[in-house]
């Protein structure tokens, strides 16, 4: 693969320099515009480019470490089979010829035998590049008829609520934040998991804009606000509905953007009523009369940005609360303006050509498993949804012994001697241990990509600054391979990378005009075909069935759902589950820790800084227990438990253990992480995870 650079001269050393554009891969609504400096081939610097208007010339404290990972002398750097027991972690090197040989022997054999449904691929957000995480891998999957995954992990309980009040994962546009007169930072922990929006919160505060947190924790986003509203873990709706209650009750509600753009404003209305602050008090754990001025300074906003990331939607009733805070805007019109309304994502906007792509119609007669529920997949003799069992599990992007929910049940199922699992990586993960084969996947700094955004407007190209480390492979390189010794027809698996971007690019959409090859090599990244700042809903045209606000949905009625915004509890709460309660009373949230990417960085040495999985306790809750801080607790419940060390500070509401994630198991003491607790339930809409809808005790060890 040739290496595409740019010469730059390089005053201060004699080694001549190229700097080459890149992406940043990784899950996160920021997709950084990155530079690669490389010097005889080693790639010797990242920076963030200063040109970017989002990613304004830094990267987090994460990805400045890239080189680092990239080069950990742990890399995976040859496909290797297994000679030990499975999950030993005993391999011995093979060629790629000799395991992509028997790796397709293997897979016919269980598709000849058992049915090409038994076999599951097993994919994330690892990278986020459309070539390396969803073209040829789809195209081979989808060919041989394996299951479908539903890749519900994330993001598709607040997605499909946003989509079911606007009719799209689009939302205000960053680049407007600054012309907002009021923040609301509502379960987003900005600082650790969206950085690159802190400067535009800070330049709104600037002029004049007062930011508000409303988080279960304290988190070092909350420090930097104005306020910090500690509400209760999933009661987000609540709050909503009595916000909306005071905005009517008080005359706030923009009557011409109400009647022009939306469907069921009297139902809503008359909903609403019912939702007094003072009713939503005890379910928020805020105070009636902080609920009512809440209301009312965003009734007197003119444009207040509503932040809402990933963090709310992980409860029971996720869906229904990023529906019902999307309903906030078009009752006060923020919408109108820059600055006004709500962010979840920005990924709608972006139309790439995915069915040219991956080719879904060659796969759309299988049948579907949800990611999350990988545990009951691997244990059931139907995978849990009918059919045969699971066989073959192929996993590339993705780390789920140690992201996916209920770890104990998903451990249960990678131990089976009679499942065939193959896992393409940069690391020998928890994961990795249980594969019979692993297979050397190449860094965002050894293969060509593409990118969309879901915190911004602008798409990304990824040039290869460095060649593969070892015998390290593209996935794209990998399953084009398979495909081929798979006897799956030739053409599908004919495109190299490049042709590939260029098919992604392909689109008619009309924010994909002079989104090209060409613009993309020139500057590694283009804005979209969208006005800065972006005002998707000044004037209406929505993506609904009815184009307008849906306050009332027939979809949501369709699905069993209330058609109207509702608050929908935790499935484990107090109130709702007052047995197990009793035995587990206290709610944790695992959310992540700010020197992880879910578990990737967890092994770079200058990121985890010797430190050990811990939680924080509130010293009320600590004083019950007789912690004191600092010893060694158990997290537990039915489910499972971890090990941590306590912090006791009143950084967490009452009620709430918080315990920053995502732990390697293998670098715990005791092996596990918060997904030992964690449960496979999903949400109401999206079929989503519930990770923070889950019920602990909290126990001194020993
Ligand atoms: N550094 C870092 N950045 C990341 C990631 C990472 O692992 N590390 N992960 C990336 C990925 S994949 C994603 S999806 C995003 C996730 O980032 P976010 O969407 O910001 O989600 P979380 O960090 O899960 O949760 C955000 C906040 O929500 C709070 N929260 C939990 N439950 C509730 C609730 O019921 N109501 C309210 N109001 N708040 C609640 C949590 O305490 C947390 O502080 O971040 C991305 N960015
Ligand atoms: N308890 C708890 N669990 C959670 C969460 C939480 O907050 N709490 N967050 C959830 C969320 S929001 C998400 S998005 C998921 C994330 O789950 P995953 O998407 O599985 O994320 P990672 O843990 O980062 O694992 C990605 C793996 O992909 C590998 N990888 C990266 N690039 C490539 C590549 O180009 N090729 C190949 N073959 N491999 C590559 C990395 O080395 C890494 O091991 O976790 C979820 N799990
Ligand atoms: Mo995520």
């Amino acid at each position: 693969m040739a290496v595409s650079v740019e010469p730059r001269s390089n005053a201060t050393s004699d080694v001549a320099t190229v700097v080459v554009r890149g992406a940043c891969p990784h899950d996160c609504p920021d997709t950084c515009a990155t530079l690669v400096s490389v010097q005889d081939g080693r790639a010797v610097r990242i920076q963030g480019d200063p040109d970017h208007p989002v990613t304004a010339g830094f990267l987090c404290a994460k990805v400045n470490r890239y080189l680092e990972r990239t080069y950990h002398p742990d890399r995976l750097q040859y496909p290797m089979r297994r000679v030990g027991p499975k999950g030993s972690g005993e391999f011995v090197r093979v060629s790629w010829d000799e395991a992509l040989d028997d790796i397709a022997m293997r897979l016919r054999s269980i598709a000849e035998t058992h049915g090409a449904d038994a076999i599951l691929p097993y994919s994330y957000a690892g990278t986020m590049g459309l070539i390396q995480a969803e073209s040829m891998d789809r195209r081979f999957f989808h060919a041989l008829g394996a299951s479908q995954l539903l890749r519900t992990i994330c993001s598709t309980a607040g997605g499909e609520g946003l989509v079911m009040t606007n009719g799209s994962r689009v939302g205000a546009d960053p680049e407007g934040l600054e012309h907002s007169d009021l923040v609301l930072l509502w379960g987003t922990n900005t600082l650790t998991s969206n950085p690159h929006l802190w400067p535009f919160v800070l330049k709104a505060r600037e002029r004049g804009a007062r930011v508000l947190c409303i988080d279960p924790v304290r988190t070092r986003t909350a420090e930097q606000c104005d306020e910090w509203l500690a509400i209760r873990p999933g009661t987000d709706a609540a709050l909503a509905l009595a916000m909306m209650h005071v905005v009517f009750d008080e005359g706030f509600e923009d009557a011409d953007y109400l009647a022009q753009h939306t469907v069921g404003a009297d139902e809503l209305r008359a909903r609403v009523k019912e939702w007094t602050p003072e009713r939503a008090a005890p379910i928020t754990g805020l105070d009636a009369g902080r609920i009512r001025e809440l209301g009312r300074e965003y009734g007197r906003a003119k444009a207040a940005f509503v932040r809402i990331n990933y963090g709310l939607q992980r409860h029971a009733g996720g869906g229904m609360a990023v529906r019902t805070i999307a309903c906030l805007p078009a009752v006060t019109g923020h919408w109108r303006r820059p600055g006004g309304g709500v962010l979840l994502s920005t990924s709608g906007s972006f139309k790439f050509n995915r069915a040219a792509l991956a080719r879904p119609e060659l796969g759309s007669h299988t049948r579907s498993i949800n990611m999350i529920r990988l545990g009951e997949a691997l244990n059931s003799p139907d995978a849990g949804v009918g059919g045969p069992p699971v066989q073959a599990l192929v996993v590339y992007n993705s780390n789920p012994v140690d992201v996916a929910p209920d770890r104990n049940a998903v451990l249960r199922g990678m131990a089976r001697e009679d499942l065939f699992t193959v896992v393409l990586e940069h690391f020998q993960t928890n994961t990795a241990d249980w594969a019979d084969y692993v297979l050397p996947a190449t860094t965002q700094l050894e293969h060509w990509d593409v990118h969309f955004a879901y915190g911004h407007n602008s798409a990304t190209l990824n040039r290869p600054a460095i060649e593969p480390l070892g015998e390290a492979r593209p996935n794209s390189e990998i399953f084009r391979q398979l495909g081929r010794r798979m006897g799956l027809p030739p053409e599908l698996f004919a495109d190299d990378d490049i042709a590939l971007i260029k098919v992604a690019l392909d689109s008619q959409a009309e924010t994909f005009r002079g989104v090209t090859f060409e613009t993309l090599m020139e500057r590694g990244w283009t804005r979209l075909n969208v006005p800065t700042p972006y005002l998707p809903f000044a004037n209406g045209g929505f993506g609904t069935p009815s184009g307008k606000v849906e306050f009332r949905s027939e979809r949501m009625k369709a699905l069993g759902l209330d058609p109207l915004p509702t608050y929908i509890p935790p499935r484990e709460l107090p109130e709702t589950a007052p047995e197990l309660a009793k035995r587990f009373p206290l709610s944790l949230i695992s959310s992540p820790r700010h020197y992880f990417l879910n578990t990737t960085f967890v092994n770079v040495a200058s990121l985890r800084k010797g430190a050990e999985p811990e939680c924080i306790v509130h010293p009320n809750d600590a004083a019950r227990r007789n912690l004191q801080g600092g010893e060694r607790v158990v997290i537990h419940n039915d489910r499972g438990h971890f090990g941590a060390v306590v912090r006791v500070e009143d950084s967490v509401r009452e009620g709430v253990v918080w315990a920053p994630s995502i732990w390697w198991g293998k670098l715990s003491p005791d092996g596990q992480n918060a997904n030992a607790v964690t449960s496979q339930d999903e949400t109401d809409l999206g079929r989503g995870p519930v990770f923070y809808d889950t019920l602990v005790e909290v126990s001194a060890a020993d």
